[in-house]
């Protein structure tokens, strides 16, 4: 294994580091090719440090609002947001005021209290009316209190008890939250959901053995749970990332780690990239998923709103690695990470966002760039991963994955919803879709889309859609894969093309949709506005159907790239550049 080449450390605004790609010798891959250039991936951390995230909420929990609004009851701290800044015709702003989600479970209320990092604004606080979502707090003294009940103390010392989280992650019973957590004991294979009681510190056994939208049997199908724990919600991580060839800028691009992406705070959006710039122009302004969802045939069990805050332990080799700022590794070269989809382990040794460069057969112009996270919700495992080649080619990926579960055994659906909003060059561009032409024609079929509307796919054309710069000639286009399916009746559509909007004080508003039901709820949105000559965004849902009764693995991942069956996401290239 070589080690890396060069390790360059400064001071001033951040971690600064520079790591050489440039393979050589006994090294070289088989499938290298002569062309390769070196490469250089650069790495300075952005935004609120973890620190002073800590202290942001330590001061707000202490403020007199606060106090005021949780006096005598028992809360927890269940997340921190930053409130974005800054208008479209610039670069991210580092965010100056913040919001911290507290969950009072006396009264089973949310609070939400907003404030600034400098510590000039008096600290707001007002109840919402919205499920915080579990947090990994919560699951670890809900794993405590299990381990230490006297039904469970005996099996659990025995090494016959099984403790992990479950679907749906919390249930209301009598108006009361509930945190929902998966026991079995073995060898008897008894499976059972129970909720976890924050309020009165007990555990609650449900009817049937599970919540309504759950069940628990002997039958389970996926890979062990590991129990490890994972990161909480809002955990800081946000930096800048640059791919040099020869020194010259191929990508640069901000990376914000899955827990602290932007989207409803309940559920967030995985990796989210922004500012993505290919050769110097922009191509993305941001780029997530932030809306993940999962139904079962027959409705056997859910349907649930899944989320991407709580990242999970995945493998990222930690030898020659460097971790340059929180919650992200830079692997050394030759080495890639590995997830429980890719090895049917669910055990890692690292949470956040791996980075690594890997030769691919996408392009001979040099290795790929990726990014790629491990989450957890409940008894499901999701991976997200962005892939940049140096042809400009963008290949975002998501795969499926489960740990053991009676639910899982059955037929389900999962849904993922991309949201790319393409600044091709500046914001103001225009979109097309193109078809292959009739047979005997060779020409395309291309129409320009006008205005907000959602379509849906047509593999038989190939149908794909292009966003091309309003007044200049650079243009991306966006295709399908096979593997992402179409939409069933749950999934409620494909594509969807819709105006930018920019939301009250320049934070950006249609982030997350506004769900009222577990369905991604991207309707409201398109009221036929004007997209000739504007700033767009487009969603794209990707549509995976889980049926397998055994380890719910991809059975014909390639080994060296999240592909395969298990995996989907379309290609978005370069047509002129
Ligand atoms: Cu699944």
């Amino acid at each position: 294994m070589k080690q890396l080449n060069r390790i360059l450390l400064s001071l001033g605004l951040g971690l600064f580091l520079v790591v050489n790609f440039a393979f050589a010798g006994d090294n070289t891959p088989k499938n290298r090719k002569t062309t390769q250039k070196p490469v250089e991936i650069r790495i300075v951390a952005w935004g609120p440090t973890q620190a002073e995230v800590d202290a942001a909420k330590s001061r707000v929990e202490q403020s007199t609002a606060v106090q005021d609004a949780l006096k005598g009851t028992k809360y927890r701290v269940m997340s921190f947001d930053y409130i974005e800044t800054g208008d479209k015709s610039r670069p991210a702003q580092v965010p100056t005021r913040f919001r911290v989600i507290f969950y009072d479970y006396t009264n089973n209320r949310t609070f939400v209290a907003e404030g600034d990092f400098a510590a000039k604004e008096k600290i707001a606080v007002r109840q919402e009316n919205f499920e915080p979502g579990v947090s990994n707090e919560e699951l670890e003294e809900a794993f405590e209190m299990i381990k230490n009940d006297s039904k469970f103390v005996l099996p659990y010392k025995q090494n016959k008890l099984t403790i992990a989280p479950a679907m749906p992650p919390t249930s209301y019973l009598n108006g009361e939250r509930l945190v929902n957590i998966s026991i079995k004991t073995l060898p008897e294979g008894s499976n059972q959901i129970v909720g976890i009681s924050f309020k009165n510190g007990n555990i609650v056994r449900y009817e049937n053995n599970a919540p309504p939208t759950a069940k628990a049997e002997p039958d389970v199908c996926g890979i062990p749970s590991a129990g490890q724990s994972t990161t909480s919600n809002g955990t800081a991580g946000q930096y800048q990332v640059t791919v040099l060839q020869n020194g010259a800028p191929l990508w640069e691009m901000l990376v914000i780690r899955p827990s602290a992406s932007s989207g409803n705070t309940s559920e967030r959006s995985g990796i989210e990239v922004r500012d993505v710039r290919f050769r110097g122009k922009s191509v993305l302004k941001r780029g997530h998923a932030p809306i993940l969802n999962v139904q079962y045939a027959g409705n056997v069990c859910g349907p649930y709103r899944d989320w991407q805050y709580q990242e999970g332990m995945f493998n990222a080799p930690s030898e020659g690695a460097s971790d340059p700022a929180p919650g992200i590794r830079i692997l050394a070269p030759g080495q890639i990470a590995t997830t429980a989809l890719d090895t049917g382990n669910d055990t890692g040794n690292f949470r956040g966002v791996a980075i690594y460069m890997q030769d691919t057969n996408i392009t001979d112009l040099g290795p790929e760039l990726v990014m790629v996270s491990e989450m957890n919700a409940g008894w499901y495992r999701y991976i997200m991963e962005w892939r940049f080649a140096p042809d400009g080619t963008i290949r975002p990926r998501y795969g499926f994955g489960a740990v053991t579960s009676s639910c899982v055994c059955a037929t389900h659906f999962h849904h993922v919803y991309w949201r790319f909003d393409f600044d091709i060059v500046s914001p103001i561009n225009n979109i097309y879709q193109i078809e292959i032409g009739p047979a005997g024609s060779t020409e395309d079929l291309i129409s320009p889309i006008i205005n907000e509307v959602t379509r849906l796919r047509d593999f038989s054309v190939y149908r794909s859609f292009i966003i091309q710069n309003s007044t200049s000639n650079e243009a991306y286009i966006l295709s399908p894969n096979l593997t992402d399916g179409t939409t069933d009746a749950y999934g409620g559509g494909d594509v969807w093309f819709l105006r930018y909007q920019a939301g009250i004080g320049g934070e950006p508003a249609e982030l997350n949709d506004p769900n009222t039901s577990t369905a991604a709820n991207l309707a409201p949105w398109l009221n036929n506005e004007s997209l000739s000559n504007q700033d767009s965004v487009i969603w794209y849902a990707g549509h995976f159907t889980h049926a397998d009764t055994g380890a719910l693995i991809n059975p014909d991942r390639s080994g060296d790239v999240l592909s395969g069956e298990y995996v989907i996401g379309p290609d978005i290239r370069p047509l002129r550049w």
